[in-house]
């Protein structure tokens, strides 16, 4: 079985305890830091931004990976390149430049990730699938936490993997929303390998780290119940 990266949706933490939860998430084998950097104008929310990636690289030896969810994104780019930032993944939704973008975003020496909405045609990512090294499928329209998977999001994984592996090119598919055990464990099987994991997971009541562990466990006794 493909061994799967699991992302822990900072946006989701409690605020007040971040330094212990993400150390403890670290110990127990969380892989990376998402922070979602949300506008009030390309979704409807204001959440994080530069600052807090470069708080969290203080702490912790994760890597961290902003999801921009705002307009213009080119003009952030240096920003969260000097806050430490591993990895930016920009939306296609949001820029008339798309290549260009991405380009300057390789060419600052980062990890480079593209994002579609759930109602964007997946062919829009035709042109770019040979710029980036993750595609980050949304499983709910961005803005919130805490909602309810758009089902279509199981079908965009598959086709997506279906034209990744016919064109041979290595790009992970990455999913953010709703992650449940059993969403993961079929979008697993679709060919996602990333996955985001917010408020339907590892935050809600409780623990974060323990919470990991456990649903790491479950994630793997589903996937051996589909194989
Ligand atoms: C949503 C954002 C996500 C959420 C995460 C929440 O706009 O991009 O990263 O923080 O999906 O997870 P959950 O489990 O509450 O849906
Ligand atoms: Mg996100």
């Amino acid at each position: 079985m493909q061994k799967l990266t699991y992302a822990a949706s900072v946006m989701c933490a409690c605020l007040m305890r971040l330094e212990d939860d993400i150390q403890a998430l670290e110990r127990v084998g969380i892989d990376e830091l998402h922070f979602d950097i949300m506008d009030g104008v390309f979704v409807p929310n204001i959440t994080l931004g530069p600052d807090f990636i470069r708080a969290a690289k203080e702490i912790s030896n994760l890597k961290c990976f902003a999801h921009l969810m705002i307009t213009k994104p080119e003009t952030y780019i240096k920003r969260f390149k000097d806050a430490g930032v591993d990895g930016i993944t920009v939306h296609v939704e949001t820029s008339c430049h798309v290549q260009r973008l991405l380009t300057t975003i390789r060419d600052a020496g980062l990890s480079v990730g593209i994002a579609i909405n759930p109602a964007t045609p997946l062919t829009k990512l035709d042109y770019l699938l040979d710029y980036v090294d993750r595609v980050l499928v949304m499983a709910v329209d961005p803005g919130y936490a805490g909602q309810t998977i758009i089902p279509s999001a199981f079908e965009r994984v598959r086709i997506l993997k279906r034209n990744l592996v016919e064109r041979k090119l290595h790009v992970a598919i990455e999913v953010d929303g709703n992650i449940t055990a059993r969403n993961a464990a079929q979008l697993a099987e679709n060919g996602a390998e990333i996955f985001v994991l917010g408020t339907a997971s590892i935050f809600n009541s409780g623990n974060p780290a323990d919470q990991f562990s456990a649903f790491v466990h479950e994630v793997d006794a589903k996937r051996k119940a589909l194989a």
